[in-house]
């Protein structure tokens, strides 16, 4: 597969949105196997739940851990696409959304290498892309007037962020039960959606494949110096 040929154009460099990266049956069998995995796997917030798989992500290095065989078939084949500067993608974040659940805008950071792979499942759902927050230091974000661009995500795509795009921009999901395609959303051609359409949520599970640079063997003790 040539990703140049599913760039997003029409906000920063580089989104790439690919339709259909799974098939529906591939589909079936990964949530099948998220919602088997013991309850303990999940973490729960107040608006959604996720998974880590890989280990946990931490600043002073991951203990990593195997990823599993249904797993890492999708981790494969997003390593093919030579995202990451060499190395392999070894970290899955699994995120379910009900609806009217969403995430804050927000930014990956340095704990990851500056590329997100998701692959989305189950409904669709529109994400949000901000400009930063940091040339206005003390007043509360009025996130409305910082939207700068969305990208609608159909069940089975996979999407790309790179660069600017990782690095600038803070990313987020409304907290909503319907969402209303609008101008901003600079993919809506290929996400098959037409301005002004609504579309009612379902359960969105997202699964964002990373590149964790800073991996450890040893336990780290957490909240000590
Ligand atoms: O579910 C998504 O697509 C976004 C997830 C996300 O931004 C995160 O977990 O940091």
């Amino acid at each position: 597969m040539d990703l140049s040929d599913y760039k997003v154009e029409g906000g920063p460099p580089s989104i790439f949105y690919v339709p259909n990266f799974i098939s529906e049956e591939d589909e079936t069998v990964l949530l099948a196997k998220i919602y088997q995995a013991p309850k303990p796997k999940w973490t729960v917030l107040t608006n959604r739940r996720l998974q880590n798989w890989g280990g946990l992500p931490h600043p002073r290095g991951m203990i990593a851990e195997k990823l599993p065989p249904w797993l890492k078939k999708y981790v494969d084949d997003i390593a093919e696409l030579n995202l990451f500067n060499g190395k392999l993608p070894n970290h899955v974040l699994v995120n379910e959304y009900r609806p009217g659940q969403g995430i804050m805008p927000h930014l990956d950071g340095s704990l990851f290498h500056p590329t997100i792979t998701t692959i989305n499942l189950g409904s669709h759902s529109i994400i949000n892309f901000y400009t930063p927050l940091s040339n206005v230091s003390k007043e509360v974000p009025d996130y409305k007037q910082r939207l700068r661009f969305s990208l609608m995500l159909e069940p089975r795509s996979l999407l790309v962020l790179q660069d600017e795009c990782y690095n600038n921009y803070l990313h987020g999901i409304d907290e909503t039960t319907k969402d209303v395609v609008s101008e901003s959303v600079i993919n809506s051609k290929s996400a098959h959606v037409t301005v002004g359409q609504e579309l009612d949520r379902g359960t969105r599970v997202s699964l964002t494949i990373r590149f964790v640079p800073r991996t450890t063997k040893a336990p780290i003790r957490i909240g000590r110096n």
